[in-house]
């Protein structure tokens, strides 16, 4: 357990005009982040677009992203999907392609805290692999209460969660039960890894991996005051860019950077080109002005 820690981008798909997995772009970004020293990866999450993805696709996302990664960096594989047969599949695919390990939301529905202690059950049971929980509440959890997380982080093969909430008491107290926990909101990765998160996994990672490394490491070195500043720094980005549709805008700014993000999926829409202008001034006015994702690489 004590190997899953660290700075895990959740990465974004690049996708092309037609719709479909664009693995080029995807290489170069993987290539960017191992080198800005990012200990792993976590695909088609929300930010991955995976629920958004076919099956057939989402295995070919995880075959690229395996085939690009060093060995001694992590992959996570998320699997969630609203048939537990897909999300087996997916996982045992991602196993036999010796993904670190998988993570699943709950499936959506009006599902009872039962029915979903079970949904996980089945799936850690049919997986040869670590899952990791995800813990989104503002997507409709169905459990919310420590004791619920304690239960579902105490069943086989289920290592923690990716918890992502505003509420770091709660998250202190299931890590204090030994469980995995990867902070989920880039704002309060520094108040997540003070209360305990072994690490982080998030959007704005993909964009300035440099900045969460560097937070990690004065964070795990106590350099609390040098991790604060850092993520000040960080939400700077992170405030500008959610005035835009989220997942479009850091896609405007990676293929501004020279890495193709493409489009998203339905039902989001690209940017407008007002709305690409507007982002590229507002970065223009920000200390982020330099950036190589702050304006078109022409
Ligand atoms: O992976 C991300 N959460 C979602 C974690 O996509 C729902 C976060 O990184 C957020 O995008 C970020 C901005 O609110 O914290």
């Amino acid at each position: 357990m004590d190997q899953f820690k660290g700075i895990l981008p959740a990465l974004i798909t690049p996708i092309d005009e037609d719709g479909k997995f664009n693995p080029g772009p995807c290489e170069k970004l993987l290539d960017r982040l191992y080198h800005a020293g990012v200990d792993g990866v976590y695909i088609c999450g929300t930010t991955g677009e995976g629920l958004l993805q076919t099956v057939a696709q989402r295995q070919r996302v995880a075959e690229t992203v395996i085939a690009a990664s060093p060995r001694d960096r992590k992959v996570i594989v998320h699997v969630g999907a609203s048939s537990l047969d897909d999300a087996i599949e997916l996982g045992r695919h991602a196993a036999r392609l010796g993904a670190s390990a998988i993570s699943s939301l709950p499936p959506a529905g009006p599902f009872s805290f039962d029915d979903i202690a079970r949904w996980y059950r089945i799936l850690a049971e049919a997986c040869d692999l670590p899952l990791l929980i995800y813990f989104m509440p503002a997507s409709g959890s169905p459990f919310t209460s420590i004791p619920q997380m304690l239960e579902l982080c105490a069943t086989p093969n289920i290592i923690g969660l990716k918890y992502t909430d505003h509420d770091l008491y709660k998250m202190s107290e299931v890590r204090r039960s030994g469980a995995v926990i990867f902070n989920g909101y880039d704002e309060v990765l520094v108040a997540g890894l003070l209360m305990g998160a072994c690490g982080g996994i998030g959007s704005f990672y993909n964009l300035v991996p440099e900045l969460f490394v560097a937070l990690y490491r004065a964070a795990t070195a106590g350099q609390w005051e040098a991790a604060r500043q850092i993520q000040s720094r960080i939400n700077e980005l992170i405030s500008l860019t959610l005035k835009f549709p989220l997942f479009p805008a850091m896609k405007t700014m990676l293929t501004w950077s020279g890495i193709d993000g493409g489009t998203v999926l339905a039902p989001r829409r690209p940017l407008t080109e007002a709305e690409a202008d507007r982002l590229a001034a507002a970065l223009a006015t920000s200390s982020f002005a330099e950036a190589p994702f702050a304006r078109p690489d022409v």
